[in-house]
């Protein structure tokens, strides 16, 4: 029998590693012309230039390529209805896209194509989308709810989530967000919170179709004290917390987010650097969302330096949406979360590996090249990782391993 199922020589890796007592490494944690052992889907061990190589059941020559840590999209809304590309035009045009949401498009009119959709069409249009981002080298994606906004469409888009990590190979967690907006049925924000709190999150939690509870906490959206009594009734259910917090407005949700140990306070183009310090107390991930920040033109930068300073991990998402950004590409935010708000390429790296993986939680098996971990992997043909975030649309992914097998 093989030591290793796998062996993987000849490479340099960017293992996005941190020190003992969590700083990153310095220089992506690279270890250069090194072979790597893969078995049970695991990373098993590293092996340096001149050591006995193990036997092994299948071997890869990396030809001097890179390998690093499989990406991880952790912010996503990839299953909707329809799409918005009238909105874009009227937005072209100078009207705002909260003067939209306020004349019933934005997220209602999402809602609204996605409850007429069949399962089928929902299904179709959002394994595409699963597709652009697999063919880019992600392994793992977060998929939220937020276009149904009723037990009954809610639950359909979850279920379809799952559906599409069971059918894929590619980890999929799943978020809940019913408090996205306001749905039509409800005239009164409390009593949709209340049916979310009574009934919603209930029945999600023992279907269990959900690993975590979002919220939308904005004027347009819903109130601190409303964002409140859903994470309550979430961690009475076991389920992470995270929150779109200080996308449009400062309203302190991701204080919010923190006094209830979050996993992720995302968006936070309008937070203070005063308020920075609370999300490293209480472990909180920064997710930076380019894609909306560029598809909104919104001038509010979020406080990278603050983030920096304190040591918050930053990580980078898409925000795959119909609205606010309809980009199906993790790369380009990798580039935008560079060329936008001023992230280093390695730190750029690390948001879709390494603080990705913490931000779903998972920063103990995904997100680093380091034995035990998963081995969710890509492997490119590039002379440097910076060139992951330097170009558009420049390269690919020549082989992506999803738990140690070739996908
Ligand atoms: N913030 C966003 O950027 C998306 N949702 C949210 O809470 C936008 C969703 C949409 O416009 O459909
Ligand atoms: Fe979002």
């Amino acid at each position: 029998m093989s030591e290793v199922d796998l062996l993987i020589s000849n490479v340099n890796l960017a293992s996005m590693i941190e020190t003992a007592d969590g700083q990153p490494m310095a220089d992506y944690g690279t270890m250069s012309n090194t072979s790597m052992g893969i078995k049970g889907g695991k990373i098993h061990s590293f092996y340096p230039p001149a050591a006995t190589l193990p036997t092994a059941t299948t071997h890869i020559d990396g030809n001097g390529g890179w390998i690093t840590p499989g990406l991880i999209d952790c912010h996503t809304h990839l299953v909707w209805g329809g799409n918005r590309a009238r909105e874009f035009e009227w937005r072209l045009q100078g009207i705002s896209y909260e003067e939209i949401s306020r004349r019933g498009g934005g997220i209602a009119s999402t809602v609204k194509a996605t409850r007429e959709a069949s399962d089928e069409e929902l299904k179709t249009a959002a394994q595409q989308r699963l597709n652009s981002l697999m063919a880019e080298g992600v392994t793992c994606v977060e998929i939220k709810s937020g276009y149904g906004l009723s037990l009954q469409h809610e639950t359909r888009l979850l279920r379809i989530a799952r559906e599409l990590g069971n059918k894929n190979a590619v980890a999929v967690q799943t978020t809940l967000l019913a408090a996205h907006a306001l749905p039509p049925e409800f005239s009164d924000k409390d009593s949709y919170i209340d049916e979310i709190c009574e009934h919603i999150i209930p029945s999600i939690a023992e279907l269990k179709l959900a690993d975590a509870v979002d919220v939308f906490c904005e004027g347009i959206g819903f109130s601190t004290q409303q964002c409140q009594r859903v994470f309550s009734v979430a961690k009475a259910y076991n389920l992470a917390i995270k929150g779109h917090v200080e996308q449009l407005s400062d309203l302190k949700g991701s204080l919010l987010v923190a006094k209830n140990a979050g996993l992720s306070a995302d968006h936070i183009e309008y937070l203070q650097a005063q308020d920075v310090p609370a999300l490293k107390s209480a472990g909180t991930v920064a997710v930076l969302l380019p894609g909306a920040f560029y598809a909104l033109k919104e001038q509010q930068l979020p406080p990278i330096a603050a983030l920096r300073e304190h040591a918050v991990p930053m990580a980078v998402a898409t925000d795959l949406n119909p609205g606010t950004s309809p980009q199906a590409s993790l790369r380009l935010a990798m580039n935008q979360a560079c060329v936008l708000f001023g992230l280093t390429p390695q730190e750029s790296l690390a948001g879709v590996t390494r603080d990705a993986a913490k931000a779903l939680g998972l920063g103990h098996c995904k997100g680093q090249l380091a034995v035990g971990f998963d081995a969710d992997l890509v492997l490119w043909d590039i002379g440097h990782p910076s060139e992951l975030c330097y170009g558009v649309n420049l390269c690919q992914p020549r082989e992506v391993f999803y738990l140690g097998r070739r996908r």
